[in-house]
């Protein structure tokens, strides 16, 4: 198998298992990691067959980060590009065929509006959603995985005018695209960093934010509507005009500081929750430190593991927080370092592998 291909079924398969798995813990209050290693040993000693070596059924089902991933990958695939109709359709399709993969509360809401042959503007129903503000989850940045691989030969700004039309779709807040993007743009720069050596977390941090920084400058030359309650002060504060920026920042700071930061305060600053700002932060961190030697009960197992193991014990949204840095280790280190166990035990594994060759193919031909 070729290095690329590799990393493109590293990548999709990543994604698949971070969903899967996550997605025993989502939003289910605190869980300790010796619970979730005794997941992943359950796992191990099953390695997906019974005692006979018969294939087991499938233990861990994907969720709807993972539907949605699939549509995107249909359709760029089958379009060779993005093609507006069509992946409407099938994140549609996707909905109606199987409505309980746990979808976002009011993203139901777009899919609904969406499916509608008369509607003429196709971003339309997301642009209203929260009274015209749009939807800030992190639902745009869970299915963003296809497009960086589909991006593979193109340049930043590419993977940014891809993002945002395929987010759109259903997140039109900004902090929504601006989170898609930042994930994207993590599985480019891993999908070509250089990984015959140790990474260099500080300069995987720096590019991100070199296009954070402009994407939230941009945003804040906007002209803002201002509430009388709302008034502008005149002390800027990093923190509040430029949040991806800020928590890139003190990614580098803990990745860089003696003392092993608590999950507390990666909880409290990166945050773990439902939305993008809240999350997609959280999956970089995650496999960022996990690059790195660890002690105690991870210190045997390799980056690809540690990444999920330690996505998913940051609590809160389990299922997109792994699926987000599984996408990025998993270009990264590539398909030799996702257990095989893991894989014979989640849903859609055989799928992804198919979307990742077909990828590949493309961006091998499009060179
Ligand atoms: N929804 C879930 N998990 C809930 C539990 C599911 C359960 N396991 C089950 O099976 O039923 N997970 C999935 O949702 C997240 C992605 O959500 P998405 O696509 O962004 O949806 P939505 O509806 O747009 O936003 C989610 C919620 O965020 C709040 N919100 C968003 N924008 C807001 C705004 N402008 N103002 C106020 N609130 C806003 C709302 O509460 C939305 O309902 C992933 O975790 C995926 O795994
Ligand atoms: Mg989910
Ligand atoms: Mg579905
Ligand atoms: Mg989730």
């Amino acid at each position: 198998m070729s290095k690329l291909l590799s990393r493109f079924q590293g990548s999709l398969v990543g994604a698949v298992l971070g969903d899967c798995i996550g997605a025993v813990y989502e939003l289910g209050g605190e869980i300790t990691l010796s619970e979730i290693l005794n997941t992943i040993y359950s796992i191990e000693a099953s390695g997906g067959t019974d005692n006979k070596g018969k294939q087991e059924e499938i233990l861990y089902s994907y969720t709807d980060d993972t539907a949605m991933a699939r549509s995107v990958a249909g359709s760029l695939i089958k379009h060779k590009g993005f093609q507006l109709k069509d992946m409407v359709k099938r994140f549609t399709s996707e909905y109606k065929s199987e409505p309980d993969r746990g979808y976002g509360g009011n993203v139901t809401t777009v899919f609904q509006l969406l499916d509608n042959p008369e509607l003429e503007d196709l971003y339309e129903p997301a642009r209203k959603q929260f009274d015209g503000q749009g939807s800030f989850g992190n639902g745009g940045s869970m299915r963003i995985v296809p497009a960086a691989l589909f991006s593979y030969n193109k340049d930043h700004s590419y993977v940014q005018t891809l993002t945002r039309q395929i987010t759109e779709i259903t997140h039109s807040h900004e902090q929504a695209i601006q989170g898609a993007i930042l994930q994207c743009l993590a599985v480019h720069l891993a999908l070509h960093a250089d990984n015959t050596t140790p990474l260099d977390t500080d300069l995987f941090v720096d590019n991100l934010k070199t296009y954070m920084n402009k994407l939230e400058e941009e945003e804040l030359k906007k002209p803002k509507v201002l509430t009388p309650t709302k008034k502008r002060t005149t002390r800027s504060s990093e923190k509040r005009d430029k949040p991806y920026c800020y928590k890139l920042d003190k990614i580098k700071e803990y990745l860089n500081q003696e003392k092993e930061v608590t999950v507390q305060e990666l909880i409290d600053v990166l945050g773990n929750d439902i939305s993008a700002l809240g999350s997609v932060p959280a999956a970089v961190f995650s496999f960022l430190r996990s690059s790195k030697p660890m002690t105690g009960e991870l210190k045997d197992r390799n980056s690809f593991e540690k990444t999920i193991i330690y996505a998913i014990s940051l609590n809160g949204d389990t299922d997109t927080i792994a699926t987000m840095a599984g996408a990025i280790a998993g270009a990264y280190y590539g398909i030799e370092a996702v257990p095989k166990s893991w894989q014979t035990c989640c849903e859609g594994v055989t799928d992804a592998i198919q979307y990742a060759n077909q990828l590949e193919e493309f961006v091998s031909k499009s060179k």
